[in-house]
């Protein structure tokens, strides 16, 4: 049987390549006029965002004509955020795009894929690290071609747990995002980090390297690649408040099993935001 989807993950991994050059070429030198805000003063994209999600669209287009597009900065510009069960690419041109202006070395290229709402490939490019992570639903998830797997760790005391305190500075917002924190560190765990990046926070459970990531305030695009090369290397994905993930919800728990991320869904306070399919109000 032809593997229909093959071609589309080595386009998707050779235009993914191509994007990251395109950012390794511009890192260091954003100039400051290049940066934009969008939703608050720590919501920054970049002349380079726009840019690289054009070229990544593009190329795909040609090569897909008939497929639908969610892209972070054609949102932003406008578009629609509606997840169908078209084949739908799901893309962040610039994952970590603060760390892109401050030359922070956790950028990322994220390219997702779904048909019937079921994320079937997705790609990370951490291109200032040069690890190329990839996984196809049912083949596996990789790493410049080696195989992940998450952390074996049962004890949360002895983990380290990812998360970000993202670019929403509602005193309430930031209420839930600190009390959920001082739990969490609290339990005591060995330690919490954050990449800057969803979805390289993604791929450091994936390779076992944290025990898992949760975070509110995220979009369909930062976590859609991401969470097919979780579950691809043995890891659950789910709602903050422990139900199924719901990708367009702005919330995501990915660990690597359940009794941690049970352990996890307890102390940590959810709240909502609105949802990337809702209509601005
Ligand atoms: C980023 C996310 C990160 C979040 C940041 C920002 P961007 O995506 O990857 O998890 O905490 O606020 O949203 O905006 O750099 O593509």
């Amino acid at each position: 049987m032809t593997d229909v989807w093959q071609s589309a993950m080595d386009h998707a991994v050779a235009v993914a390549r191509k994007a990251g050059q395109v950012v390794r070429e511009a890192v260091g030198s954003v100039q400051s006029e290049a940066v934009m805000l969008k939703s608050s003063s720590i919501d920054l994209v970049t002349q380079t965002d726009q840019k690289v999600e054009k070229l990544i669209i593009h190329s795909l287009q040609e090569k897909f004509p008939t497929h639908c597009f969610i892209g972070e900065e054609s949102v932003a510009a406008g578009e629609a955020c509606v997840l169908s069960d078209s084949p739908t690419w799901i893309i962040d041109p610039i994952d970590g795009t603060t760390n892109f202006v401050h030359s922070f070395p956790f950028v990322a290229i994220c390219i997702g894929f779904s048909v019937n709402k079921q994320v079937e490939l997705g790609v990370v490019y951490s291109c200032l690290q040069d690890e190329m992570y990839t996984a196809r639903r049912g083949k596996g998830a990789f790493c410049n071609g080696r195989p992940l797997q998450v952390s074996q760790q049962q004890d949360i005391r002895k983990s380290i747990i990812a998360t970000e305190f993202g670019s929403n500075r509602d005193p309430s917002t930031m209420d839930k995002v600190f009390s959920s924190l001082r739990k969490v560190v609290s339990i005591p765990v060995h330690g919490v980090r954050g990449a800057g990046s969803a979805a390289i926070n993604m791929c450091l459970v994936a390779s076992g390297r944290v025990e898992a990531y949760y975070e509110t305030g995220i979009h369909v695009w930062d976590i859609a690649a991401g969470s097919v090369i979780v579950s691809e290397a043995g890891g659950v994905l789910l709602d903050v408040e422990g139900g199924p993930l719901d990708l367009m919800s702005r919330r995501v728990l990915a660990a690597n099993n359940r009794s941690i991320a049970d352990q996890l869904v307890k102390e940590i306070d959810a709240f909502n935001l609105q949802r990337d399919d809702e209509p601005a109000s």
